[in-house]
Protein backbone atom coordinates (compact mmCIF):
# COMPACT_ATOMS: atom_id res chain seq x y z
CA UNK A 1 0.00 0.00 0.00
CA UNK A 2 0.85 3.13 -0.16
CA UNK A 3 3.73 4.97 1.91
CA UNK A 4 2.67 7.62 4.46
CA UNK A 5 3.10 9.95 4.21
CA UNK A 6 2.57 9.77 0.74
CA UNK A 7 6.31 10.18 -0.73
CA UNK A 8 7.20 10.79 -4.29
CA UNK A 9 10.52 12.03 -3.79
CA UNK A 10 12.27 9.75 -6.26
CA UNK A 11 9.71 10.61 -8.79
CA UNK A 12 10.02 14.14 -8.68
CA UNK A 13 13.62 13.72 -9.25
CA UNK A 14 13.56 11.01 -12.12
CA UNK A 15 10.86 12.91 -13.71
CA UNK A 16 12.52 16.71 -13.64
CA UNK A 17 15.69 14.99 -15.08
CA UNK A 18 13.40 13.43 -17.65
CA UNK A 19 12.08 16.82 -19.15
CA UNK A 20 15.21 17.54 -20.19
CA UNK A 21 16.03 14.40 -22.10
CA UNK A 22 12.56 13.95 -23.48
CA UNK A 23 9.64 16.14 -24.60
CA UNK A 24 7.25 16.91 -21.62
CA UNK A 25 9.81 13.92 -19.83
CA UNK A 26 7.81 10.64 -21.48
CA UNK A 27 7.43 8.81 -24.59
CA UNK A 28 3.82 9.11 -24.67
CA UNK A 29 1.93 12.76 -23.65
CA UNK A 30 -0.99 11.12 -21.21
CA UNK A 31 1.75 9.53 -19.08
CA UNK A 32 2.60 13.74 -18.54
CA UNK A 33 -0.93 13.59 -16.13
CA UNK A 34 -1.63 16.97 -17.48
CA UNK A 35 -5.02 16.81 -17.40
CA UNK A 36 -4.93 15.43 -13.79
CA UNK A 37 -2.22 18.10 -12.79
CA UNK A 38 0.13 17.13 -9.45
CA UNK A 39 3.67 15.21 -10.22
CA UNK A 40 3.71 12.10 -12.56
CA UNK A 41 4.94 9.17 -10.60
CA UNK A 42 7.66 7.35 -12.18
CA UNK A 43 7.07 3.37 -11.94
CA UNK A 44 9.66 0.75 -10.97
CA UNK A 45 7.86 -2.63 -11.46
CA UNK A 46 4.40 -4.50 -11.96
CA UNK A 47 2.78 -7.81 -11.03
CA UNK A 48 -0.75 -9.24 -11.49
CA UNK A 49 -3.03 -5.97 -10.62
CA UNK A 50 -0.14 -4.25 -9.00
CA UNK A 51 2.06 -1.47 -9.61
CA UNK A 52 5.21 0.02 -7.49
CA UNK A 53 6.86 3.19 -7.89
CA UNK A 54 10.13 4.45 -7.53
CA UNK A 55 9.35 5.63 -4.06
CA UNK A 56 8.14 2.31 -3.03
CA UNK A 57 4.66 3.17 -3.34
CA UNK A 58 2.02 0.09 -4.24
CA UNK A 59 -1.30 0.81 -5.97
CA UNK A 60 -4.06 -1.66 -7.47
CA UNK A 61 -3.20 -1.03 -11.52
CA UNK A 62 -6.61 0.18 -13.49
CA UNK A 63 -4.32 1.58 -16.56
CA UNK A 64 -2.65 -1.94 -16.87
CA UNK A 65 -0.21 -0.73 -19.47
CA UNK A 66 -3.35 0.73 -21.29
CA UNK A 67 -4.84 -2.69 -21.96
CA UNK A 68 -1.98 -5.47 -22.53
CA UNK A 69 -1.94 -6.89 -18.95
CA UNK A 70 -5.17 -8.49 -19.00
CA UNK A 71 -3.90 -11.49 -17.48
CA UNK A 72 -1.79 -9.67 -14.90
CA UNK A 73 0.97 -7.93 -15.36
CA UNK A 74 4.20 -9.97 -15.46
CA UNK A 75 2.31 -13.36 -15.56
CA UNK A 76 4.56 -16.23 -14.57
CA UNK A 77 3.73 -18.50 -17.97
CA UNK A 78 4.25 -15.59 -20.02
CA UNK A 79 7.40 -15.04 -18.48
CA UNK A 80 8.63 -18.17 -18.76
CA UNK A 81 7.79 -18.56 -22.63
CA UNK A 82 9.79 -15.29 -22.78
CA UNK A 83 12.39 -17.15 -21.17
CA UNK A 84 12.70 -19.53 -23.00
CA UNK A 85 12.18 -18.05 -26.37
CA UNK A 86 14.82 -15.00 -25.47
CA UNK A 87 17.77 -18.32 -25.80
CA UNK A 88 16.83 -18.56 -29.83
CA UNK A 89 17.15 -14.94 -30.64
CA UNK A 90 14.89 -11.75 -30.44
CA UNK A 91 14.48 -11.13 -33.87
CA UNK A 92 14.92 -12.93 -37.61
CA UNK A 93 13.74 -10.11 -39.96
CA UNK A 94 12.50 -13.38 -41.52
CA UNK A 95 9.66 -15.65 -41.45
CA UNK A 96 9.51 -17.78 -38.12
CA UNK A 97 7.03 -20.68 -37.31
CA UNK A 98 5.57 -18.68 -33.83
CA UNK A 99 4.02 -15.60 -36.42
CA UNK A 100 2.06 -18.93 -38.25
CA UNK A 101 0.56 -20.18 -34.66
CA UNK A 102 -0.22 -16.61 -33.46
CA UNK A 103 -1.73 -15.99 -36.58
CA UNK A 104 -3.96 -18.79 -37.05
CA UNK A 105 -5.07 -17.77 -33.42
CA UNK A 106 -6.40 -14.60 -34.29
CA UNK A 107 -8.35 -15.98 -37.40
CA UNK A 108 -9.97 -18.52 -35.15
CA UNK A 109 -10.99 -15.85 -33.03
CA UNK A 110 -12.20 -12.91 -34.38
CA UNK A 111 -14.97 -13.35 -36.66
CA UNK A 112 -13.87 -10.58 -39.62
CA UNK A 113 -10.46 -12.10 -40.15
CA UNK A 114 -9.55 -14.77 -42.80
CA UNK A 115 -5.99 -12.87 -43.14
CA UNK A 116 -3.97 -10.99 -40.84
CA UNK A 117 -0.41 -8.99 -40.97
CA UNK A 118 1.41 -8.36 -37.91
CA UNK A 119 2.92 -4.74 -37.37
CA UNK A 120 4.54 -3.65 -34.39
CA UNK A 121 1.69 -0.81 -32.92
CA UNK A 122 -2.23 0.03 -33.11
CA UNK A 123 -0.97 3.09 -35.24
CA UNK A 124 0.80 1.22 -37.62
CA UNK A 125 -2.10 -0.94 -37.75
CA UNK A 126 -4.85 1.84 -38.59
CA UNK A 127 -2.49 3.74 -41.16
CA UNK A 128 -1.59 0.61 -43.00
CA UNK A 129 -6.01 -0.38 -42.57
CA UNK A 130 -6.29 3.24 -44.17
CA UNK A 131 -4.13 2.79 -47.04
CA UNK A 132 -5.89 -0.65 -47.75
CA UNK A 133 -9.25 0.73 -47.66
CA UNK A 134 -8.22 3.03 -50.46
CA UNK A 135 -6.77 0.76 -52.54
CA UNK A 136 -9.18 -1.70 -52.05
CA UNK A 137 -12.13 0.66 -53.10
CA UNK A 138 -10.30 3.34 -55.18
CA UNK A 139 -11.88 5.99 -53.28
CA UNK A 140 -9.98 8.50 -50.69
CA UNK A 141 -12.43 9.85 -48.21
CA UNK A 142 -12.90 7.96 -44.54
CA UNK A 143 -15.63 8.45 -42.06
CA UNK A 144 -14.54 8.61 -38.33
CA UNK A 145 -16.30 9.65 -35.36
CA UNK A 146 -15.15 12.24 -33.01
CA UNK A 147 -13.53 11.14 -29.92
CA UNK A 148 -12.99 8.10 -31.45
CA UNK A 149 -8.48 7.42 -31.35
CA UNK A 150 -7.03 5.16 -33.80
CA UNK A 151 -3.35 5.96 -32.96
CA UNK A 152 -1.30 9.64 -34.42
CA UNK A 153 -1.24 9.21 -37.92
CA UNK A 154 -1.81 12.55 -39.56
CA UNK A 155 -5.07 11.25 -41.32
CA UNK A 156 -6.94 10.44 -37.46
CA UNK A 157 -5.72 13.66 -36.11
CA UNK A 158 -9.30 14.68 -36.38
CA UNK A 159 -11.49 15.32 -33.48
CA UNK A 160 -9.43 12.60 -31.84
CA UNK A 161 -9.67 10.91 -28.08
CA UNK A 162 -7.23 9.59 -25.79
CA UNK A 163 -4.46 12.28 -25.48
CA UNK A 164 -5.10 14.50 -28.38
CA UNK A 165 -8.63 15.04 -26.31
CA UNK A 166 -6.95 15.09 -22.95
CA UNK A 167 -4.20 17.91 -24.46
CA UNK A 168 -7.47 19.96 -26.06
CA UNK A 169 -5.42 20.09 -29.12
CA UNK A 170 -8.36 20.13 -31.96
CA UNK A 171 -5.85 19.12 -34.33
CA UNK A 172 -2.28 18.99 -34.30
CA UNK A 173 0.19 21.13 -35.93
CA UNK A 174 2.19 19.75 -38.79
CA UNK A 175 -0.56 17.85 -40.20
CA UNK A 176 -1.44 19.49 -44.02
CA UNK A 177 -5.07 20.06 -44.32
CA UNK A 178 -4.49 18.19 -47.41
CA UNK A 179 -3.66 15.22 -45.27
CA UNK A 180 -7.16 15.41 -43.22
CA UNK A 181 -9.45 16.93 -46.24
CA UNK A 182 -10.45 13.86 -46.67
CA UNK A 183 -11.49 12.68 -43.20
CA UNK A 184 -14.90 13.41 -42.47
CA UNK A 185 -16.40 13.12 -39.19
CA UNK A 186 -19.64 12.49 -37.34
CA UNK A 187 -20.61 12.41 -33.66
CA UNK A 188 -20.20 8.88 -32.22
CA UNK A 189 -23.93 7.10 -32.44
CA UNK A 190 -25.29 9.07 -34.93
CA UNK A 191 -26.53 7.27 -37.88
CA UNK A 192 -28.63 10.22 -39.36
CA UNK A 193 -25.00 12.16 -39.48
CA UNK A 194 -23.40 9.55 -41.25
CA UNK A 195 -26.47 9.10 -44.04
CA UNK A 196 -25.96 12.73 -44.11
CA UNK A 197 -22.21 12.29 -45.25
CA UNK A 198 -22.42 9.24 -47.99
CA UNK A 199 -25.35 11.24 -49.50
CA UNK A 200 -23.17 14.44 -49.94
CA UNK A 201 -20.37 11.87 -50.79
CA UNK A 202 -21.49 9.43 -52.90
CA UNK A 203 -19.25 6.97 -54.39
CA UNK A 204 -16.10 8.81 -52.81
CA UNK A 205 -16.10 7.09 -49.20
CA UNK A 206 -13.56 4.20 -48.58
CA UNK A 207 -15.00 3.50 -45.82
CA UNK A 208 -15.94 3.99 -41.96
CA UNK A 209 -13.65 3.30 -39.04
CA UNK A 210 -14.89 3.50 -35.38
CA UNK A 211 -14.29 2.13 -32.08
CA UNK A 212 -17.20 -0.35 -31.80
CA UNK A 213 -16.70 0.73 -28.05
CA UNK A 214 -15.25 4.19 -27.34
CA UNK A 215 -12.11 3.78 -24.62
CA UNK A 216 -10.50 7.09 -26.38
CA UNK A 217 -13.33 10.02 -24.96
CA UNK A 218 -13.90 7.82 -21.63
CA UNK A 219 -15.94 4.86 -22.35
CA UNK A 220 -18.95 4.56 -24.42
CA UNK A 221 -20.73 2.30 -25.97
CA UNK A 222 -22.63 1.93 -29.08
CA UNK A 223 -26.23 2.40 -29.37
CA UNK A 224 -28.77 -0.35 -29.87
CA UNK A 225 -28.42 -0.65 -33.51
CA UNK A 226 -25.74 1.96 -33.96
CA UNK A 227 -23.36 -0.99 -35.38
CA UNK A 228 -25.66 -2.51 -37.08
CA UNK A 229 -26.84 0.56 -38.58
CA UNK A 230 -23.27 1.54 -39.97
CA UNK A 231 -23.15 -2.42 -41.40
CA UNK A 232 -26.36 -1.87 -43.48
CA UNK A 233 -24.95 1.61 -44.84
CA UNK A 234 -21.24 0.96 -45.69
CA UNK A 235 -22.75 -2.05 -47.69
CA UNK A 236 -25.47 0.18 -49.25
CA UNK A 237 -22.72 3.02 -50.33
CA UNK A 238 -20.23 0.08 -51.40
CA UNK A 239 -17.88 0.76 -48.32
CA UNK A 240 -15.71 -1.03 -46.07
CA UNK A 241 -16.90 -1.25 -42.39
CA UNK A 242 -13.82 -1.20 -40.16
CA UNK A 243 -13.55 -1.76 -36.61
CA UNK A 244 -10.53 -0.41 -34.19
CA UNK A 245 -10.78 -3.44 -31.76
CA UNK A 246 -6.98 -2.26 -30.43
CA UNK A 247 -8.41 -1.99 -27.20
CA UNK A 248 -11.29 -3.83 -27.35
CA UNK A 249 -9.68 -6.77 -29.34
CA UNK A 250 -9.82 -9.94 -26.53
CA UNK A 251 -10.88 -7.54 -24.26
CA UNK A 252 -14.71 -7.13 -24.53
CA UNK A 253 -14.64 -10.67 -25.61
CA UNK A 254 -12.16 -13.43 -26.61
CA UNK A 255 -13.58 -12.64 -30.28
CA UNK A 256 -13.34 -8.84 -29.56
CA UNK A 257 -16.78 -6.54 -29.97
CA UNK A 258 -17.77 -7.86 -33.60
CA UNK A 259 -17.79 -11.55 -30.93
CA UNK A 260 -19.73 -9.01 -28.58
CA UNK A 261 -22.62 -7.69 -30.98
CA UNK A 262 -22.55 -10.07 -33.48
CA UNK A 263 -21.49 -7.52 -36.29
CA UNK A 264 -19.00 -8.71 -38.60
CA UNK A 265 -17.43 -5.53 -40.28
CA UNK A 266 -15.38 -5.47 -43.81
CA UNK A 267 -11.62 -4.97 -41.55
CA UNK A 268 -10.18 -5.19 -38.41
CA UNK A 269 -7.08 -3.81 -36.03
CA UNK A 270 -5.83 -4.80 -33.25
CA UNK A 271 -3.08 -4.61 -30.67
CA UNK A 272 -2.28 -4.46 -27.37
CA UNK A 273 -3.19 -7.95 -25.47
CA UNK A 274 -2.88 -10.04 -29.02
CA UNK A 275 1.43 -8.51 -27.99
CA UNK A 276 0.83 -9.55 -24.04
CA UNK A 277 2.66 -6.28 -23.56
CA UNK A 278 5.84 -6.58 -26.39
CA UNK A 279 4.94 -4.19 -29.42
CA UNK A 280 2.40 -5.95 -31.63
CA UNK A 281 -0.23 -4.05 -33.70
CA UNK A 282 -2.03 -6.62 -36.49
CA UNK A 283 -4.88 -5.57 -39.29
CA UNK A 284 -6.92 -8.04 -40.77
CA UNK A 285 -10.19 -9.05 -42.80
CA UNK A 286 -11.72 -10.48 -45.31
CA UNK A 287 -9.41 -12.34 -47.92
CA UNK A 288 -10.45 -10.68 -50.88
CA UNK A 289 -9.13 -7.49 -49.08
CA UNK A 290 -6.43 -8.78 -47.98
CA UNK A 291 -4.98 -10.26 -50.99
CA UNK A 292 -3.95 -6.43 -51.97
CA UNK A 293 -1.31 -6.45 -49.22
CA UNK A 294 2.16 -6.91 -50.41
CA UNK A 295 3.74 -8.66 -51.73
CA UNK A 296 0.66 -10.37 -52.82
CA UNK A 297 -0.70 -7.46 -53.81
CA UNK A 298 0.19 -4.21 -54.91
CA UNK A 299 -0.44 -2.07 -51.61
CA UNK A 300 2.64 -1.56 -49.68
CA UNK A 301 3.43 -1.66 -45.92
CA UNK A 302 6.08 -3.22 -44.41
CA UNK A 303 8.08 -3.54 -40.75
CA UNK A 304 11.66 -4.50 -39.53
CA UNK A 305 10.88 -6.23 -36.45
CA UNK A 306 7.22 -7.35 -37.67
CA UNK A 307 6.47 -10.48 -36.07
CA UNK A 308 9.08 -10.90 -34.52
CA UNK A 309 9.29 -13.95 -32.52
CA UNK A 310 9.51 -12.67 -29.18
CA UNK A 311 6.28 -10.49 -29.68
CA UNK A 312 4.78 -13.64 -30.66
CA UNK A 313 5.57 -15.88 -27.74
CA UNK A 314 4.13 -13.10 -25.44
CA UNK A 315 1.21 -12.73 -27.63
CA UNK A 316 0.88 -16.38 -27.80
CA UNK A 317 0.56 -16.93 -24.01
CA UNK A 318 -1.49 -14.37 -23.16
CA UNK A 319 -4.64 -15.89 -25.74
CA UNK A 320 -3.71 -18.98 -24.11
CA UNK A 321 -4.50 -18.01 -21.22
CA UNK A 322 -7.73 -16.13 -21.66
CA UNK A 323 -8.78 -19.12 -23.65
CA UNK A 324 -9.18 -20.85 -20.40
CA UNK A 325 -12.76 -21.06 -18.98
CA UNK A 326 -14.44 -18.58 -17.49
CA UNK A 327 -12.10 -15.91 -18.03
CA UNK A 328 -14.42 -13.46 -19.48
CA UNK A 329 -17.05 -14.49 -17.05
CA UNK A 330 -14.70 -13.45 -14.08
CA UNK A 331 -13.67 -10.04 -15.88
CA UNK A 332 -17.30 -8.97 -15.70
CA UNK A 333 -17.97 -9.72 -12.44
CA UNK A 334 -15.50 -7.81 -11.02
CA UNK A 335 -15.37 -5.14 -13.49
CA UNK A 336 -19.17 -4.91 -13.03
CA UNK A 337 -18.70 -4.61 -9.10
CA UNK A 338 -16.00 -1.82 -9.61
CA UNK A 339 -17.96 -0.02 -12.03
CA UNK A 340 -21.59 -0.33 -9.74
CA UNK A 341 -19.88 0.49 -6.84
CA UNK A 342 -18.17 3.84 -8.30
CA UNK A 343 -21.31 4.87 -9.09
CA UNK A 344 -23.08 4.31 -6.05
CA UNK A 345 -20.21 6.16 -3.68
CA UNK A 346 -20.62 8.91 -6.08
CA UNK A 347 -24.07 8.98 -5.24
CA UNK A 348 -23.73 8.44 -1.50
CA UNK A 349 -21.27 11.42 -1.62
CA UNK A 350 -23.42 14.16 -3.76
CA UNK A 351 -21.36 13.45 -6.56
CA UNK A 352 -23.07 13.80 -10.41
CA UNK A 353 -21.51 10.37 -11.92
CA UNK A 354 -22.07 7.87 -14.18
CA UNK A 355 -20.30 5.06 -14.99
CA UNK A 356 -20.22 1.48 -17.55
CA UNK A 357 -18.50 -1.47 -18.26
CA UNK A 358 -18.65 -4.26 -20.26
CA UNK A 359 -15.86 -7.23 -19.75
CA UNK A 360 -12.51 -5.74 -18.17
CA UNK A 361 -13.11 -2.22 -19.50
CA UNK A 362 -15.14 0.17 -17.48
CA UNK A 363 -15.84 3.74 -17.14
CA UNK A 364 -16.63 6.54 -14.79
CA UNK A 365 -17.73 10.61 -15.23
CA UNK A 366 -18.11 12.82 -13.34
CA UNK A 367 -21.34 13.92 -14.81
CA UNK A 368 -25.17 12.59 -14.86
CA UNK A 369 -25.18 10.63 -18.22
CA UNK A 370 -26.17 9.20 -20.37
CA UNK A 371 -22.92 10.08 -22.51
CA UNK A 372 -23.32 8.86 -26.19
CA UNK A 373 -21.16 10.89 -27.90
CA UNK A 374 -17.91 13.19 -27.20
CA UNK A 375 -20.00 15.94 -26.22
CA UNK A 376 -21.46 14.04 -23.43
CA UNK A 377 -18.33 13.12 -22.52
CA UNK A 378 -16.79 16.89 -22.22
CA UNK A 379 -19.62 17.57 -19.96
CA UNK A 380 -17.75 15.92 -17.19
CA UNK A 381 -16.04 18.09 -14.36
CA UNK A 382 -12.42 16.96 -15.71
CA UNK A 383 -10.71 19.11 -12.64
CA UNK A 384 -12.79 17.07 -10.25
CA UNK A 385 -11.77 13.82 -11.89
CA UNK A 386 -8.45 15.80 -11.56
CA UNK A 387 -8.53 15.93 -7.96
CA UNK A 388 -10.09 12.78 -7.28
CA UNK A 389 -7.26 11.29 -9.61
CA UNK A 390 -4.76 12.29 -7.44
CA UNK A 391 -6.32 11.41 -4.36
CA UNK A 392 -6.89 7.97 -5.30
CA UNK A 393 -3.28 7.67 -6.12
CA UNK A 394 -2.82 9.11 -2.31
CA UNK A 395 -4.97 5.55 -1.62
CA UNK A 396 -2.55 3.17 -3.56
CA UNK A 397 -5.24 3.18 -6.52
CA UNK A 398 -3.53 3.87 -10.32
CA UNK A 399 -6.65 4.90 -12.39
CA UNK A 400 -5.83 6.43 -15.61
CA UNK A 401 -4.25 9.83 -15.86
CA UNK A 402 -6.97 11.26 -18.27
CA UNK A 403 -11.15 11.86 -18.03
CA UNK A 404 -11.12 10.55 -21.36
CA UNK A 405 -9.78 6.94 -21.18
CA UNK A 406 -11.15 3.83 -20.26
CA UNK A 407 -10.24 1.86 -17.23
CA UNK A 408 -8.99 -1.71 -17.21
CA UNK A 409 -9.01 -4.62 -14.79
CA UNK A 410 -7.38 -8.07 -15.41
CA UNK A 411 -8.19 -11.94 -14.12
CA UNK A 412 -5.86 -10.74 -11.13
CA UNK A 413 -8.00 -8.40 -9.56
CA UNK A 414 -9.59 -9.55 -6.56
CA UNK A 415 -12.82 -9.07 -5.02
CA UNK A 416 -10.76 -7.66 -2.28
CA UNK A 417 -8.84 -5.29 -4.45
CA UNK A 418 -12.24 -3.89 -5.76
CA UNK A 419 -13.20 -3.55 -2.16
CA UNK A 420 -10.20 -1.58 -1.23
CA UNK A 421 -11.23 0.32 -4.43
CA UNK A 422 -14.38 1.04 -3.53
CA UNK A 423 -13.18 2.36 -0.21
CA UNK A 424 -10.61 4.93 -1.20
CA UNK A 425 -13.25 5.91 -3.76
CA UNK A 426 -15.75 6.94 -1.19
CA UNK A 427 -12.59 8.26 1.32
CA UNK A 428 -11.63 10.35 -1.33
CA UNK A 429 -15.06 11.53 -2.89
CA UNK A 430 -16.26 12.74 0.39
CA UNK A 431 -13.25 15.21 0.15
CA UNK A 432 -13.91 16.29 -3.00
P1 LIG B 1 -0.71 2.39 -30.24
O1 LIG B 1 -0.02 2.99 -31.43
O2 LIG B 1 -0.68 3.28 -29.02
O3 LIG B 1 -0.22 0.94 -29.96
O4 LIG B 1 -2.26 2.18 -30.62
C1 LIG B 1 -3.02 3.29 -31.06
C2 LIG B 1 -4.48 3.01 -30.79
C3 LIG B 1 -5.31 2.70 -31.85
N1 LIG B 1 -6.62 2.42 -31.66
C4 LIG B 1 -7.16 2.45 -30.41
C5 LIG B 1 -8.62 2.14 -30.23
C6 LIG B 1 -6.35 2.76 -29.28
O5 LIG B 1 -6.91 2.79 -28.04
C7 LIG B 1 -4.99 3.05 -29.47
C8 LIG B 1 -4.07 3.44 -28.32
N2 LIG B 1 -4.68 3.61 -27.05
C9 LIG B 1 -4.03 4.55 -26.15
C10 LIG B 1 -4.86 4.58 -24.88
N3 LIG B 1 -6.03 5.35 -25.03
C11 LIG B 1 -2.59 4.23 -25.90
C12 LIG B 1 -1.98 4.96 -24.72
C13 LIG B 1 -1.04 6.04 -25.14
O6 LIG B 1 -1.28 6.70 -26.19
O7 LIG B 1 -0.06 6.25 -24.40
Amino acid sequence: MVTTPFKTTKSEEIFAAAQKLMPGGVNSPVRAFKSVGGQPIVFDRVKGAYIWDVDGNQYIDYVGTWGPAICGHAHPEVLAALREALDKGTSFGAPCYLENVLAEMVIDAVPSIEMVRFVNSGTEACMAVLRLMRAFTGRDKIIKFEGCYHGHADMFLVKAGSGVATLGLPDSPGVPKSTTADTLTAPYNDLEAVKALFAEHPDQIAGVILEPVVGNAGFITPDAGFLEGLRLLTQEYGALLVFDEVMTGFRIAYGGAQEKFGITPDLTTLGKIIGGGLPVGAYGGRRDIMAMVAPAGPMYQAGTLSGNPLAMTAGIKTLELLQRSGTYEQLDRVTQKLAEGMLKVAQETGHPGCSGQISGMFGFFFTEGPIRNFEDAKKSDTAKFGRFHRGMLEHGVYLAPSQFEAGFTSLAHTDEDIDRTLAAAKAVMQTL
